[in-house]
């Protein structure tokens, strides 16, 4: 699996560092390498075109970091947006079920999508919650059958009935079963079909309506490429999808649905099959994976490094500013930049003995707003918030195509960032132990 990428992405990493100079024409060669890397591993045309576009944007706007080459910072970048495009944080199925509950598990996916032998691995793999399977596909006996003598291979319990034709009463014995006999975490191996059709459709949406399982999880096979997307979609209709695995990892899939998915249907990967034996289900690790096909660890992790210590730079220079008192809002406008990314604001504030609040960071959208409101001041008005009077803010209104009132919020929050800022320096730690303070500047 990944290897044609792997492969390919050596061939592009080759060309951009034989270049010596990046250009923009380099910059274009190279992306439509990329391109071609991509289609071929059969990602989806959106996707790459998603890709490219950003690669390019990043390549020609960022400044190079006097530290590194410009190839090195290329690759960084593409690494950056592959790990974006495979699901920047990674998010799962947690370590351990609570145990004053049942925890339902399902999991849904066409014939031959792995589903009966994902559902064993799971259950071995959360053994310590007391797991059972559930066989619910009454259409195919043998799927029963596999379920058992692999049950019985690896001592994991698995409910059936086999006189019962309805999977969701199949299931709905299975739980009241699984109560009595105080199984703590409930996967349901349900019926798939050849191909995607209404009856799977409805089968799968009354289960999720009725048994309301606590995960719902799309099996698929990694060989079965771009039909993979519809199919997911296919299911969401159904039943909205809290994570999906793959299987098959093991196989030489070309690993364009895998780099699809996230983007296009917004599920994340939670694990990959990468065999038939039971241990073969790894954690989906989007770094792990982008650093597979990139190749280039050594690189990402330098450039990573020297980026921090950019950053590092840029918060002492802040610090001066403060001191200084002249924090203007061109500095507002680039720490809010830099709170989308890893930010030095936020590193500062991860310094103090506060919390910062969760999922930190200021939605697009309102960003692009904010940015609209600054660039339509003067330089003299991003420098002294105090020439800003009534018909100032009107006329900056009118040129960011906002509200007033959002350009006396913006104000206010500027003050606001600029007194804690202030405090954070002189240390005074009570006075912005308010979070609800803190919280407010970071809800613009
Ligand atoms: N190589 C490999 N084979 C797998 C993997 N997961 C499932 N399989 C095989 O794929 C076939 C179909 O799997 P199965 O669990 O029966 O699919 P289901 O119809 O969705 O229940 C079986 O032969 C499995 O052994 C995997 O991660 N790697
Ligand atoms: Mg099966």
């Amino acid at each position: 699996m990944l290897d044609i990428l792997r492969d390919k992405f050596e061939d592009v990493f080759r060309f951009i560092k034989g270049t010596g100079k990046i250009r923009q024409e380099n910059i274009e060669q190279a992306l439509k390498k990329i391109k071609m890397a991509f289609l071929e591993a059969d990602v989806n045309y959106r996707v790459v075109r998603h890709f490219i576009d950003e690669v390019k944007k990043k390549a020609l706007g960022e400044s190079v970091l006097k530290s590194v080459s410009p190839s090195q910072q290329f690759i960084k970048i593409v690494y950056d947006e592959m790990v974006k495009l495979l699901g920047t944080q990674t998010v799962s199925l947690p370590e351990t079920f609570p145990v004053n509950k049942q925890t339902i598990i399902m999991l849904v996916g066409l014939n031959g999508s792995g589903k009966t032998t994902t559902a064993i691995k799971l259950a071995r793999k959360y053994n310590k919650s007391n797991p059972v399977v559930i066989a619910a596909d009454p259409y195919r006996p043998a799927a029963v059958d596999q379920l058992l003598i692999m049950g019985k291979k690896y001592s994991i319990p698995v409910f059936y009935d086999k006189k019962e034709t309805f999977p969701l009463r199949i299931i709905q014995k299975g739980i009241k079963d699984s109560k009595e006999k105080k199984y703590n975490l409930i996967i349901i191996d349900t019926a798939g079909r050849m191909e995607m059709n209404k009856e799977l459709m409805n089968e799968i949406k009354e289960i999720a309506q009725k048994i309301k399982p606590d995960y719902r999880i799309f099996v698929a096979d990694a060989l079965t490429g771009q039909n993979l997307i519809n199919v997911a979609k296919e299911f969401q209709l159904s039943t909205p999808l809290n994570g999906a695995i793959l299987t098959k990892f093991d196989s030489d899939a070309r690993g364009g649905a895998a780099l699809s998915l996230k983007y296009l249907t917004k599920t994340d990967i939670f694990y990959i099959g990468t065999g038939e034996k039971l241990n073969d289900l790894d954690k989906f690790s989007p770094s792990g994976i982008a650093k597979r096909i990139l190749g280039m660890a050594d690189v990402i992790s330098f450039v990573e490094q020297a980026q921090e210590m950019a950053q590092d730079k840029e918060l002492s220079k802040l610090e001066e500013k403060i001191k200084k008192k002249n924090f203007d809002f061109n500095d507002f406008l680039s720490q809010l930049r830099m709170i989308n990314k890893t930010g030095s604001f936020r590193k500062m504030l991860e310094t103090l003995p506060v919390k910062i609040p969760a999922g930190a960071n200021i939605d697009e959208k309102k960003f692009k707003h904010i940015e609209a409101i600054i660039l339509s001041m003067t330089p003299a008005e991003r420098e002294n918030e105090d020439l800003l009077d009534l018909s100032r803010k009107l006329r900056i209104a009118k040129g960011a195509g906002r509200p007033v009132g959002e350009v006396t919020q913006l104000m206010k929050q500027f003050k606001n960032m600029k007194k804690m800022l202030k405090k954070v320096l002189k240390n005074d730690i009570n006075s912005i132990t308010q979070m609800g303070h803190l919280s407010s500047l970071f809800k613009m």
